[in-house]
C-alpha cells in the first residue's frame, strides 16, 4: 500500500504527523519517511497500513472516495467521507478491529465497509477500482490545474481528452488566463510549499503592505497559521484601523509587487460586501471581500533554512512560482474573516452547523447572526466569536480537522 503511494524501500516507517501524512498522500506529495522515531516494520509493506496504521489507511480511502463522489456531483456522500477522513486523521492510536471505533460519529456503513475490507484483505477493492477508473484519473489530473474546476474537466475528458499535453495542443480548446497560468506554472505550483517558503513570502508580502500603510494589520492564515508543515498556497488577510480605509489597498499591493518584478500572475476581486446582507449559511459560497489569487517569483536566497526553494534537483533557475491569496476585509469582518481563512474547511463548516443546530446562529466569514435576538453578535477577536457561540477557545493548530 505505501509503496503503492510512492514511498519506495519501506523497510522502517515513523508517523509523527497523523494529519501531515495524510494530507500528503492526499496531496500526492512525496513523503519523506524519517528513521527517528520509528515503528520498526520488518513484514511486507502492506501489513503496515493493516495493522499498524489502519485509520491512516482508510483515511485516505475515504479522501479518494469524497474526491469521487465530489466528481459525481454528489455531494452528501462526499461530505460523508470528508467528515470520517477527518475523524479518522484524528484518532491518535492505531485501530486493529471495527468493534474499536465503535461509537465514534460520522463513520458511516460505507467508511466501515472500506475498514473491513482492509482488515480482511489488506485492501479496498472498491478504492482500487476508483483509482484505477480513467474518468477519475483523468478529471483528477485536469482538476490539479488552477483555474480547472471539475465542470470543465469533465468537460475536456467528454472531447476524449486524457492528459494535459491533449488539452495544450487540442486546437478549438481556449484556456481563460487563469488557466494559462495554471499550465505555464504547471510544475511550479503542483508542488507543496513549505513552512519556510511561506515565511519568506510572509516578510515580502508585509515589507509590501507596510511600505503603503504602515498601520495596517496583516495576518498568515490557511494551513499554516494552523502550524502545518506544507501548503498548496501561502494565505493572508489584511486590514486597516478604520473601516473604508482598507478600500483600494489591495489594488496598490499588485501594482508594488509589480514594480518589484515578483508578480507572475494576479487575478483580483472587487469587494461586493453589502453589509445590510445577513451571514449566509451556505458555507461553499466564497465571501466578498476584495482579494487577490496570485502567482508570485520566490527566489532561492529570500528562503531561510538548508533546504531553501522546494526545487527539483537539477533545476538551476534559483526561483520557482508560488500560490498566494491575499484577501481584505473591513476591520469590523476582520475577527470573522481571520476565522474563516484559517480554516480548516471542515473545522468551518462543523462550527457553522454547530452555531446553526445548537446556537440557532449564523456564522459564515462576514459576521455572526443571532436569529432569536435578531441582531448581528460583535466580535474583534477570534475568542470573542468562540465566546458567542459558548464554546471554549479553539488554537489554530487544534483546528486541522
Ligand atoms: N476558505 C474560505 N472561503 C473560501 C475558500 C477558502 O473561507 N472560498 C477558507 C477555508 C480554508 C482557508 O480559507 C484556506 O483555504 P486553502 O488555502 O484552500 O486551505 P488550507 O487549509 O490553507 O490548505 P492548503 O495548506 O492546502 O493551502
Ligand atoms: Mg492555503
Amino acid at each position: 500500500w505505501l509503496k503503492g503511494h510512492g514511498l519506495r524501500d519501506v523497510s522502517r516507517v515513523a508517523v509523527l504527523d497523523i494529519s501531515w501524512f495524510t494530507d500528503s498522500m492526499r496531496e500526492g506529495r512525496p513523503v519523506r519517511v524519517e528513521t527517528r522515531h520509528c515503528i520498526q516494520v520488518r513484514e511486507p509493506v502492506v501489513r503496515v497500513s493493516v495493522c499498524g496504521h489502519l485509520p491512516l489507511c482508510v483515511c485516505v480511502c475515504a479522501c479518494e472516495l469524497a474526491e469521487s463522489s465530489e466528481f459525481n456531483e454528489s455531494k452528501g456522500p462526499c461530505l460523508a467521507f470528508r467528515q470520517a477522513a477527518s475523524v479518522l486523521k484524528s484518532l491518535p492510536s492505531a485501530v486493529h478491529c471495527l468493534e474499536a471505533i465503535q461509537g465514534l460519529p460520522c463513520l458511516g456503513e460505507n467508511t466501515k465497509a472500506v475498514m473491513e475490507e482492509i482488515l480482511t484483505f489488506g485492501r479496498s477493492f472498491k478504492v482500487e477500482e476508483i483509482r484505477c477508473d480513467e474518468r477519475y484519473q483523468a478529471l483528477k489530473l485536469f482538476t490539479s490545474v488552477f483555474g480547472v474546476g471539475p465542470k470543465t474537466a469533465e468537460k475536456w475528458y467528454r472531447r476524449g481528452l486524457r492528459s494535459l499535453q491533449e488539452i495544450l495542443t487540442e486546437p478549438n480548446i481556449q484556456l481563460n488566463r487563469m488557466q494559462r497560468a495554471g499550465f505555464l506554472y504547471y510544475s511550479d505550483i503542483s508542488k507543496a510549499v513549505s513552512k519556510a517558503e511561506a515565511k519568506a513570502l510572509g516578510c515580502i508580502i508585509e515589507e509590501t503592505v507596510h511600505w503603503i500603510a504602515p498601520d495596517a494589520t496583516l495576518a498568515l492564515t490557511g494551513g499554516f497559521r494552523r502550524g502545518k508543515e506544507y501548503g498548496h498556497d501561502v494565505d493572508f488577510l489584511l486590514t486597516m484601523p478604520e473601516m473604508g480605509k482598507e478600500e483600494g489597498l489591495l489594488l496598490h499591493v499588485i501594482d508594488r509587487l509589480k514594480d518589484q518584478g515578483i508578480l507572475l500572475y494576479c487575478e483580483y476581486q472587487g469587494s461586493t460586501f453589502d453589509v445590510s446582507k445577513l451571514p449566509s449559511c451556505r458555507f461553499e459560497d466564497m465571501d466578498c471581500f476584495q482579494k487577490c489569487f496570485l502567482i508570485l517569483r520566490l527566489e532561492q536566497g529570500q528562503v531561510e533554512g538548508e533546504r531553501g526553494l522546494q526545487m527539483d534537483p537539477g533545476d538551476s533557475r534559483g526561483w520557482r512560482a508560488v500560490r498566494v491569496d491575499l484577501v481584505a476585509p473591513p476591520v469590523d469582518c476582520y475577527a470573522f474573516a481571520l476565522l474563516g481563512w484559517t480554516g480548516s474547511r471542515q473545522f468551518g463548516r462543523d462550527l457553522r452547523t454547530f452555531a446553526q443546530k445548537e446556537r440557532q446562529m449564523l456564522l459564515d466569514n462576514h459576521a455572526l447572526y443571532d436569529k432569536t435576538k435578531k441582531l448581528c453578535l460583535l466580535a474583534t477577536t477570534e475568542e470573542d466569536i468562540f465566546a458567542h457561540l459558548g464554546l471554549e477557545y479553539v488554537e489554530p493548530w487544534q483546528r486541522n480537522a
